[in-house]
């Protein structure tokens, strides 16, 4: 294995607290930026940032796209070698589902040729086909086609899910100019990067809290907004073009909506780590009470507070017991570490570095707290003896 890079925390370090609006989204050169810089200035203050030149040396990146000629041209032909004709999720721009894209499945291929195809009869359809959420990295273990920037390294949700070969949230997206997603806050209150390696996206991004003017009478948000939209609502808002080569830090709860102003293809991951955690259980507990509200009138049935959780995995994704299989695990690993001295590694190429183990298992115990607020329910889930062991071995072992 190549040697790790450290991922390390200044114990001593002041977070400062985040601006609510700061006046610009900075754009940060990768190499003018350490992890410990991110981990301070972005993660930690829940701001948005954009690095540029982190693809530089992807396979991707130099490969999948001819930068030689006057433009850039995406090299189909290497793309259908490297990759079979595998089944691929699309979702169809032109038509709305409740509140997503109308989704299909497509060969890889015929996805490539209709992305090929230039004009013709076909251009209208072309134009809405965008290939999205695709698991081209667990689809192709093999196929080192980028490296996970260092700076999104410390990543307990892809950490978990690969150590115990479940769905990740690593994608790919290729679309064509005009193909969009719909205005949204991401999965679980998670952390987003993404990083354009070909074409432009146009990213329309609120600061946490905007979003609530944008709500309907019944409490709904729009499902496509524009700049006429935000300004009549008084919302304020970061018009990004984001072009190849930058990625772009979208934190928790930070609602965007997203469009290829050209034809446009991305790798993003979807994480959270000891920085957002709180705001996980926050988000998490938010969908539980709102289950609870909703079949409020069942109450009295045998196994109501099951009923709901089995309620809150399906509409949510996730429930308290897999939360706390999460954390269980990443505890585990870094006590590990630090009682017998086994290295966290992540993505094979970073390791924790003492400090950063600390942190981690410091913010388990903080949200595992405000969790074990919630006694009598956990008691009732048989979930109650798992939090409390955690909180103690880690507390034992951070003495
Ligand atoms: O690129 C897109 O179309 C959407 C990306 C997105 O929503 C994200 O990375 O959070
Ligand atoms: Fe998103």
């Amino acid at each position: 294995m190549a040697s790790l890079t450290e991922l390390e925390v200044d114990p001593a370090q002041e977070i400062s607290p985040a601006l609510p609006f700061p006046p610009e989204i900075q754009r940060i050169p990768a190499a003018e930026l350490t992890y410990g810089e991110f981990f301070r200035r972005f993660m930690s203050t829940n701001t948005a940032v954009i690095i540029s030149s982190v693809s530089d040396r992807w396979e991707c990146f130099r490969r999948w796209v001819h930068r030689t000629g006057e433009v850039d041209k995406v090299d189909v032909n290497y793309l259908k070698a490297q990759i079979g004709n595998v089944t691929v999720p699309v979702a169809n721009c032109g038509k709305q589902y409740y509140n997503a894209h109308e989704k299909l499945d497509m060969r890889f291929h015929e996805f490539l040729d209709n992305w090929a195809e230039e004009g013709g009869d076909r251009k209208e359809e072309r134009s809405k086909m965008y290939l999205k959420d695709w698991h081209l990295r667990e689809v192709m273990p093999e196929y080192r086609f980028y490296e996970t920037p260092l700076f999104f390294g410390s990543d307990w949700l892809n950490e978990y899910l690969v150590d115990r070969k479940l769905d990740d949230y690593m994608f790919v997206y290729i679309g064509p100019e005009g193909t969009w997603t719909s205005f949204h806050a991401d999965v679980f209150a998670s952390y987003s990067w993404s990083t354009n390696i070909y074409g432009m996206k146009k990213w329309l991004l609120l600061p946490p809290g905007e979003e609530v003017k944008l709500k309907d009478n019944l409490g709904n948000f729009p499902f496509d907004i524009s700049e006429q939209l935000l300004k009549e609502k008084d919302v304020r808002y970061y018009d990004i073009r984001q072009t190849a080569g930058e990625a772009i830090f979208v934190p928790s709860g930070w609602y965007h909506q997203v469009q290829n102003l050209e034809d446009a293809i991305s790798v993003n991951h979807n994480w959270f780590n000891g920085c957002n955690i709180g705001k996980i259980w926050d988000s998490l507990w938010a969908a539980y009470e709102q289950v609870v509200r909703e079949i409020d009138d069942c109450r009295d049935m045998e196994n109501f507070d099951e009923h709901c959780q089995l309620m809150l995995k399906a509409s949510y994704g996730m429930d308290l017991e897999a939360f706390l299989d999460i954390l269980e695990h990443v505890a585990k690993k870094r006590i590990a570490a630090l009682v017998e001295g086994v290295d966290v590694i992540h993505f094979d190429l970073y390791k924790l570095g003492k400090w950063h183990i600390r942190f981690d298992l410091k913010k388990i115990q903080e949200v595992l707290s405000r969790m074990h607020e919630q006694r009598d329910l956990l008691d009732i889930l048989r979930l109650l003896a798992r939090v409390e062991e955690i909180i103690d071995n880690i507390q034992v072992t951070l003495k």
